[in-house]
Parts: structure tokens; C-alpha cells; sequence
């Protein structure tokens, strides 16, 4: 682990609201935001949450977009010891439910967009007490809170240790519905320091933020790693292409962090454009695999190679191609400071190098557990507790990484993990299907498209909109496919590579 961390991220963000009060940490739809405005806010919205009840390990569940209010709130659940449960903004209903069930939250915190959305389910859920919703407008969100009944500002954050659990983030394996990684502090803070260590982040960078908060990949590199480093964020509420590359033309966006996807459209923008990107120091592209073509193409429009790395919301960053050294495109390069990364069989066995085998992990950065789940987690990290990620990959002689499968079913599409298990469920409860199996195909824009291949007597219409109502709009179905009946193994499972030719053949 690197020496000298912060005790938490609470006092990382102290420690530069202190030495640098008046930096700007957000710019935000035309406003400037600095340290020392973000740590006013705190201290109120800290205060309103201790008025509500909460205490140390309360669950405070955010279904927000990105503002400087999520990124105050999530201080201020931070400052009085809450344990902040991210949520995606995309979710609906049943998807909101089951977080806030399982995570027995105590609070949700949402905002006039999904005010519908949260108001639906709040008398379902018996753990919560309050739900509080939020205008984007960080002096408004502040009075919001200073204003609930016997509130006080709370100038100084409890004390926190760096095995206190600070987020929890929901992810799915294999099987079920999705399960909450348990993050520490340590977890954060650890990862955060190799990570600008090894990208040479300094407090004069200005990053380009247009990832969702609710994913570690806003969350944990962009956003912590700029407290960490007390640089500047350019802060967006949603990635649209021709906005983020013009703001890249201006030059004084030092980083921009992507998913393939986003990358993909700048690079089209790119190449219709006279005007290119300029000032930028490192592109990182993240969260699904980026192909090497837009790596050659992006490096001739943009004159930048991109750095890509590899991350899990259980494990935050666990390798990145170097700064300094050669960036193999196709690889997602070598383990940050701190991290042991083996390539192992089905019996746990470490493999040689340019074997494939699945990725397994060591280190600070990796997840206590899943939230109330004992066996879930007892699956996933071997008897001498290498954490398994699922993932299938093989380390190239200069120990670079390539991941090259999955293990676990799982479809990523434009960076948003989907789980077929969870459409497959709810496509067969449509009475005219008899069998169904949910794949990933490939997709120019968002790297997979989500595959229904149903056997039944009904329309791709019905099917599509019976997954939209119910769930979160990257999930549905893009495309459907019909056939008399699924191939399956002599135990009875599905084959999907054989259904996958099939289809597409
Ligand atoms: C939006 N749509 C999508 C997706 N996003 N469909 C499939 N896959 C998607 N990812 C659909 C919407 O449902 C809608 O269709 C239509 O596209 C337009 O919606 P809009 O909101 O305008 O889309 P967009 O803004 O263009 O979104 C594309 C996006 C977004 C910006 C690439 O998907 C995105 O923010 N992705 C990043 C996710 C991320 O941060 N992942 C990190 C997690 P309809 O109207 O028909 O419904 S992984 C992680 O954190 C780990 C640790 C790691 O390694 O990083
Ligand atoms: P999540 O569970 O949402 O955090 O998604 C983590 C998964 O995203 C990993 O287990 C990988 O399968 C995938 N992933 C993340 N980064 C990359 C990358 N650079 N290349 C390929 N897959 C990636």
C-alpha cells in the first residue's frame, strides 16, 4: 500500500480546503465553485442529515445527477459517518427498490427529475424514514437541509477510521439480484493515491467529468482523485458529444476520462472537424474494452494515446497502461502500486505467463464483502483470498494484462453493466414465451447490444416495452430474435456461443 495516505477521504478533502481555500474544485454550468464553498456546504447539509437521525453506519442511498450538490451531499453523508449507497439515475422502480431493501437505507436522496420515480416506492420500503429532493442548485440544496427542524451546522466531521465502510456500491455476479460491494475508506483512499501517483495528476489539472457520480469510475477516479491531488473539475450533468469536444478545443481541460463509447464519438466529431482538442495530458478510456483501431485513430485526431485501464466497482483500479512507458493498445497494462494480480485455473492455480486463465487480486483496494451476504462473498475470494473478478485474461512477457473473456454473464454496453439473468427473469414472465436466452452482440457505438432470443408466440414490440417499463433503458432489448427452440448442454444450459453463431450466421 502507498505510505502516507489520508485517514479518509473526509480528511483528504480537509486537508486542501484547508491549504487551498480558494482553489476552484467545480466548475459547473457557468459558476465556480471552490474548496472552500463545497466545505460550507457540508456543514450544513451535515447538519440537516444529523437533525434527520443520522448516526455512524446509516445507509443514505443518492439517486442523483451529477451537480456540486451530489458531490456536497456525498461529503456530508461522509462527515457524520453514513455509509453513501449509490444508485444509477437511469434505474427505475424495481431497480430502486431492491437497493434501498437491501441496503436497508434510512434516507434517499433524490432530485425533481426522479422525484416520480422515488415517490413510488417510498411507503414500500420499510427501513426508510425521509426522502429529501434536491434542485441541483447548491445554495438552495444547502438552506434545504440547515432548514430541517433543530439542524446545526456541523463544522467538524466525526472520526473516521480507514476501515470504516464509506460507499456502497451495487454490482451483480453471476446469479441473483445485485449485490452491494462494501468500500472502505482505505479502499478509496489507497487506490486514489497510487492512481495520481502513477497518472503524474497535479494540483493544476483541470478535469473533464462527464461520467456518472454513481459509478466508481466518476466516482473514485475522477472525483476522489482530484480531492486527493486538490485539482480542478469541469463537471457536466451528461455526456453529449459536441458539447464535450468543444469544451476540449478551449485548452484548458488537462484530462478527460471516458467509457469506448464516448471516446468513439469525439473521434467521429474529430474527424469532421478542423478545430481539434488541444491542452489535454491524458485521455483514459475505462469500463469496457476499447478497440485497438479507435486507439491508433483517436492518437492520429487527437495527437494523445489513450490510456486505458482496468477497474470493478469491487475492487476500483486494479491495472492501467503506464504514464511514462509504452501504452499497448488491446492491453489494459500492468497492476497499480500496492496491487497483486495472478492469472489462475479453476483449481486456483497460478498460470504461466501468456496463459489464459481468470484475473484474480490482492490488495488495499480491494472490497471487504458484500453487503449481508456471507456466502456471495465466501464465493468469490479463494480459501487464501485472492479476490475473483470473473474476468479472463493472460499477462503478456512484460507482465502487461489482456482481457480477452468473462466468466460471468454479464454484457456491458456503453459502460453499463447488464445482467442477462435479470432481463431473462423478467422476459419470461410474458405468458406466450417458453423459453428465453439474453446475449451480447456487437455493436459499433455502445461495444454490445443487448440480444433477446425468445421462443414464443408474441411481438418484439411486446417484449421490448414489457422490459422498458420495468427496468432501466440500457437494459431493454435493442434487437429480438425468434427461434423453435434454444440450444442446451445435456444439463440443460443454454449454449450461448452456439445460439450467438446461430443467429448472427
Ligand atoms: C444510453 N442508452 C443506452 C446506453 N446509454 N443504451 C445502451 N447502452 C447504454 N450504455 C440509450 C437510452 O436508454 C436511450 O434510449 C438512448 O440511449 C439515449 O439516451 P441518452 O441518455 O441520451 O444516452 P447517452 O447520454 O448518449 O448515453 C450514452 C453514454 C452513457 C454517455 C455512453 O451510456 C454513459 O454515461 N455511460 C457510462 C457509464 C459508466 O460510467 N460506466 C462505468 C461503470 P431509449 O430512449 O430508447 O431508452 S463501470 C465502473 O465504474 C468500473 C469500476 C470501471 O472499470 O470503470
Ligand atoms: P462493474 O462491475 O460495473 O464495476 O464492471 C466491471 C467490469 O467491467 C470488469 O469486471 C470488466 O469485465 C469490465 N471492464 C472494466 N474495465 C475494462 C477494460 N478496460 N477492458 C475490458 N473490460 C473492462
Amino acid at each position: 500500500m502507498p505510505n502516507n495516505i489520508p485517514s479518509s477521504l473526509v480528511s483528504a478533502f480537509l486537508e486542501k480546503v484547508n491549504s487551498q481555500p480558494n482553489k476552484v474544485l467545480l466548475y459547473f454550468e457557468e459558476k465556480e465553485y471552490s474548496y472552500k464553498d463545497i466545505y460550507e456546504s457540508v456543514v450544513f447539509m451535515a447538519g440537516g442529515l444529523k437533525a434527520l437521525g443520522i448516526e455512524k453506519t446509516d445507509r443514505v442511498a443518492l439517486y442523483l445527477e451529477n451537480s456540486p450538490s451530489f458531490i456536497s451531499m456525498y461529503l456530508a453523508i461522509l462527515w457524520v459517518g453514513g455509509i453513501v449507497v449509490l444508485v444509477n439515475t437511469r434505474y427505475k422502480k424495481l431497480e430502486l427498490s431492491h437497493i434501498l431493501n437491501d441496503s436497508t437505507a434510512k434516507l434517499l436522496i433524490s432530485d425533481k427529475e426522479r422525484s416520480t420515480e422515488a415517490k413510488k416506492i417510498i411507503l414500500e420500503i420499510d427501513s426508510l424514514k425521509e426522502l429529501i429532493i434536491l434542485n441541483h442548485d447548491l445554495a438552495q440544496d444547502s438552506d434545504l437541509l440547515a432548514n430541517i427542524k433543530e439542524a446545526q451546522a456541523i463544522i467538524r466531521p466525526v472520526d473516521l477510521k480507514l476501515d470504516d465502510i464509506a460507499v456502497i456500491g451495487y454490482t451483480s455476479g453471476t446469479t441473483g439480484k445485485s449485490k452491494g460491494a462494501m468500500l472502505s475508506h482505505r479502499n478509496f483512499v489507497s487506490n486514489s493515491v497510487a492512481l495520481t501517483k502513477a497518472w503524474h495528476w497535479s494540483k493544476n489539472d483541470n478535469l473533464l467529468l462527464v461520467l456518472p457520480l454513481f459509478h466508481m469510475h466518476g466516482l473514485a477516479v475522477g472525483f476522489h482523485g482530484s480531492i486527493i491531488q486538490g485539482s480542478s473539475i469541469s463537471l457536466k450533468r451528461k455526456f453529449i458529444a459536441e458539447d464535450v469536444y468543444k469544451e476540449l478545443s478551449k485548452g484548458n481541460i488537462t484530462m478527460f476520462f471516458g467509457v469506448p463509447t464516448m471516446h468513439k464519438r469525439l473521434l467521429e466529431l474529430a474527424q469532421n472537424n478542423d478545430i481539434k482538442p488541444k491542452g489535454l495530458r491524458l485521455m483514459v478510456s475505462g469500463s469496457a474494452p476499447l478497440s485497438p483501431q479507435i486507439h491508433s485513430e483517436v492518437e492520429k485526431e487527437f495527437g494523445i494515446k489513450i490510456l486505458e485501464r482496468y477497474g470493478m466497482t469491487e475492487t476500483i483500479m486494479n491495472t492501467g497502461n503506464p504514464y511514462l512507458g509504452e501504452r499497448k493498445a488491446g492491453t489494459v497494462g500492468i497492476p497499480f502500486e500496492g496491487i497483486n494480480l495472478r492469472i489462475a485455473n479453476e483449481e486456483n492455480q497460478e498460470l504461466a505467463v501468456n496463459e489464459t486463465g481468470e484475473i484474480q487480486l490482492r490488495g488495499p483496494n480491494i472490497c471487504s464483502g458484500y453487503w449481508q451476504r456471507p456466502n456471495a462473498t465466501k464465493e468469490t475470494w479463494t480459501t487464501d483470498n485472492w479476490f475473483k473478478t470473473g474476468d479472463l485474461g493472460f499477462k503478456d512477457n512484460d507482465g502487461y494484462l489482456t482481457i480477452n473473456g468473462r466468466a460471468k454473464e454479464l454484457i456491458i454496453s456503453g459502460g453499463f453493466n447488464v445482467y442477462p439473468r435479470e432481463l431473462e427473469e423478467l422476459i419470461a414472465e410474458l405468458d406466450e414465451v417458453t423459453e428465453v436466452a439474453v446475449v451480447g452482440l456487437v455493436d459499433p457505438d455502445f461495444g454490445e447490444k443487448i440480444t433477446a432470443v425468445v421462443v414464443g408466440n408474441l411481438s418484439k414490440e411486446k417484449i421490448i416495452e414489457h422490459c422498458a417499463t420495468k427496468l432501466a433503458g440500457f437494459k431493454k432489448p435493442r434487437e429480438v430474435f425468434f427461434v423453435d427452440k434454444l440450444p442446451r448442454n445435456a444439463l440443460g444450459k443454454v449454449q450461448k456461443h452456439i445460439l450467438i453463431k446461430q443467429i448472427t450466421s
